[in-house]
């Protein structure tokens, strides 16, 4: 039940993990139906997953019970605004002291309220929002002053990803790298692509 997920998420908390087994980034959606967007799959533009897991190796935690295998790791969950807004609460709220360091919150609708929400209860943790949807974007970007939010176009969970490892590449020199590698096989793949229209 929820409930138990809420129970749960304190108890983490209360933990004091080793850096080492906790996740690294949280991601947050609105609804399974965001899944394909935030995640990514067959048939789909590449989401957070193909981002984190493929590009960059993280793994994907799903057992807390034990130190995952891979340095670093992300977590999964669904979490409605309007449908649970204790357990969005309670993500938020306790994320920090469960070792997450950065979030990627994605919703769509016209009132995507969870990335904002989540970003004003976590704080100062750093969020990144995905609009799921086009007109998602002005919910999702839209904070007053004093009240920020990391935002990115909709759909675009892939460089929501990027942007959390950015985040975390500023402790983990190893995360540096794994960036910098990808963006060099962007460039060679430009280049390749360049090469084949013109016979260089
Ligand atoms: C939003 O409403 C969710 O993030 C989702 O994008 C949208 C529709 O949700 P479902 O009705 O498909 O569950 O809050």
């Amino acid at each position: 039940s929820v409930q138990s997920i809420i129970d749960q998420l304190h108890e983490q908390a209360e933990m004091d993990l080793p850096n080492e087994a906790t996740p690294d980034v949280g991601i947050v959606m609105g609804s399974d139906s965001d899944l394909p967007t935030m995640a990514g799959g067959k048939g789909k533009r590449p989401g957070a997953y193909a981002a984190l897991a493929e590009e960059l190796g993280f793994e994907e935690q799903t057992d807390y019970t034990e130190a995952p295998e891979s340095r670093f790791t992300f977590e999964t969950f669904v979490v409605s605004a309007h449908r649970t807004p204790d357990l969005m609460y309670a993500y938020a709220e306790t994320a920090e002291a469960r070792g997450i360091d950065v979030i990627i919150a994605g919703a769509g609708g016209k009132s995507a309220d969870l990335p904002n929400m989540t970003a004003s209860i976590a704080y100062p943790l750093p969020v990144i929002g995905v609009p799921v949807q086009e007109k998602s974007v002005d919910s999702v970007i839209g904070m007053p002053q004093g009240a920020p939010i990391t935002a990115v176009d909709a759909g675009k969970s892939f460089n929501a990803a990027l942007t959390a490892a950015q985040i975390l590449s500023r402790e983990h020199t190893e995360i540096r790298e794994r960036l910098v590698d990808y963006h060099r096989g962007l460039q060679e793949d430009v280049g390749e692509v360049s090469r084949d229209l013109h016979e260089m």
